[in-house]
This record gives structure tokens, C-alpha cells and sequence, in this order.
């Protein structure tokens, strides 16, 4: 299976549509299609950017419509969620903007989008094992003993990374560096965690390059394992960028 993984997109619709075209895709009707490969997305498609809710329909469209391309869901997927299923959540960091994108449709459109981003969201897996277990995409990593498994420590931890419970100094919760112990056999495909550069470490590659923040979007092909980037139109945030040593 040849594949083309794409780090967290939250909203920036014109830099998919340019890293599609940059990997050889050719838009017909609104959806990008190539000969020989398919697209896989980390998670997070929505929220802080321009047009978060054409980056659902355009989902639901590959994934759902066409059965031409994976999508797991990330934190900002779930929290969307659960918005649209009318629990009470914080309307805050970034799920503003899709919200925003949201109250401005008609009432038809409205019940359109909810209804596809809801079953998209249902229909996903937490996190996919792909090519013969060679491969596994999940929006904030996994960890060796959680491939496989179910239940609400899998769901915690590919939404949200390797958390401690505690937070940071500036509110963001505490992850742990789970890439610099795993050992495991399948390569690991993820985002959530915003890197200024692809972080390769131990056959882990985390794909986020805060595309939303001013820095690159970028694609994983595999099985070949290039990295193939845009940059991005938004301003550049530069405290958002987490550094490893
Ligand atoms: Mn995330």
C-alpha cells in the first residue's frame, strides 16, 4: 500500500490543497485523487484555522464517500464531538473558529456538516494498524503495549500523547516523551505535538509541523518515508513549537 500521511491540517485548507498537488494528486470535483496512492490523516483537521469545516466535508468525502483514504480522530476531533452531539463544552483554543464557521451556515447545511463529522467520528478507529502491523497512524502516538488494545487508557492516550496530570507553567498539560522509549516493530505515525522539523525517533515520526502556527504542513509518504512540506500562510507563532533535546 502505497500511502500519503498528513500531519494536523486544524482548518488550513489552501496548504492541504498545495501539499496534494505538491505529492502528484489531481483535484477533480473538489477531492483530491491519485493513480496509485491514498491519504491518511493524524487528526485534528479542524479548529484555529480558516476553513475548518470544508476540511470535514472533504474528509468525510475520502474517507466515508470514495472508501479511498484513513482518518484518525484527535483531541480537537473529539472535542468537536461532542459539540455537535450538544454536551457542554469549552467553546476555547481554536474550537472558537469552527464554531464560528458553523453558526454562520443556514439550518440545512448545519444539520448537513453535523451529521457527516459525526459519523465520521464514530465510524473511525482510535487508531489504525495498517500494512500487516508495519504501520500504525494515531493522532498523538501510541505506546508498544497499547497496540491492539481498546478502552479509555488507549482512547486518553492517542488523543492527548503520554499526559502526566499535571500542567505546565503556561496551562499546558505535561507530556511525557513516550518516541524516546518505544521500541516496537511498527513504525508510528503521528502529529498533535507542534515540531518546527518532522521528529524522527526510534522508527516514530511525529508529522506535526504547526501548520497552523506559521510553520510547515507537512506529508509522510510511506512506504518510502520521504517528507514532503509546504509552508504555511498563517503567522508564525513561535512559542507554540515544542523543542526537544
Ligand atoms: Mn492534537
Amino acid at each position: 500500500m502505497k500511502l500519503d500521511i498528513i500531519g494536523d491540517i486544524h482548518g488550513c485548507y489552501e496548504e492541504f490543497k498545495q501539499l496534494t498537488n505538491k505529492l502528484g494528486y489531481e483535484w477533480i470535483d473538489d477531492c483530491p485523487l491519485h493513480s496509485e496512492r491514498k491519504l491518511a490523516f493524524v487528526g485534528d483537521i479542524t479548529d484555529r484555522g480558516p476553513q475548518s469545516l470544508k476540511m470535514v466535508e472533504l474528509v468525510y468525502s475520502i474517507v466515508m464517500e470514495q472508501k479511498n483514504g484513513y482518518y484518525v480522530p484527535g483531541n480537537h476531533c473529539n472535542k468537536l464531538y461532542r459539540f455537535f452531539l450538544g454536551r457542554n463544552v469549552q467553546v476555547t483554543h481554536g474550537l472558537e473558529t469552527t464554531v464560528a464557521e458553523y453558526e454562520d451556515l443556514a439550518k440545512k447545511e448545519k444539520t448537513n456538516i453535523r451529521e457527516k463529522f459525526i459519523r465520521l467520528y464514530e465510524t473511525s478507529p482510535l487508531y489504525h494498524v495498517l500494512d500487516d502491523k508495519k504501520l500504525v497512524i494515531a493522532h498523538a502516538g501510541i505506546k508498544e503495549d497499547l497496540i491492539g488494545k481498546q478502552g479509555e487508557k488507549v482512547k486518553t492516550f492517542v488523543l492527548y500523547g503520554d499526559i502526566t496530570g499535571k500542567t505546565n507553567p503556561d496551562g499546558t498539560p505535561v507530556r511525557r516523551d513516550w518516541a524516546k522509549t518505544y521500541h516496537g516493530p511498527a513504525t508510528i505515525v503521528y502529529g498533535h505535538t507542534p515540531v518546527k522539523d518532522p521528529r524522527i525517533v526510534n522508527n516514530t515520526y511525529n508529522i506535526d509541523t504547526g501548520a497552523v502556527f506559521g510553520g510547515n504542513l507537512t506529508a509522510l509518504r510511506y512506504p518510502e518515508m520521504e517528507l514532503i512540506s509546504v509552508p504555511s500562510s498563517m503567522p508564525f507563532v513561535q512559542e507554540k513549537f515544542r523543542l526537544f533535546e
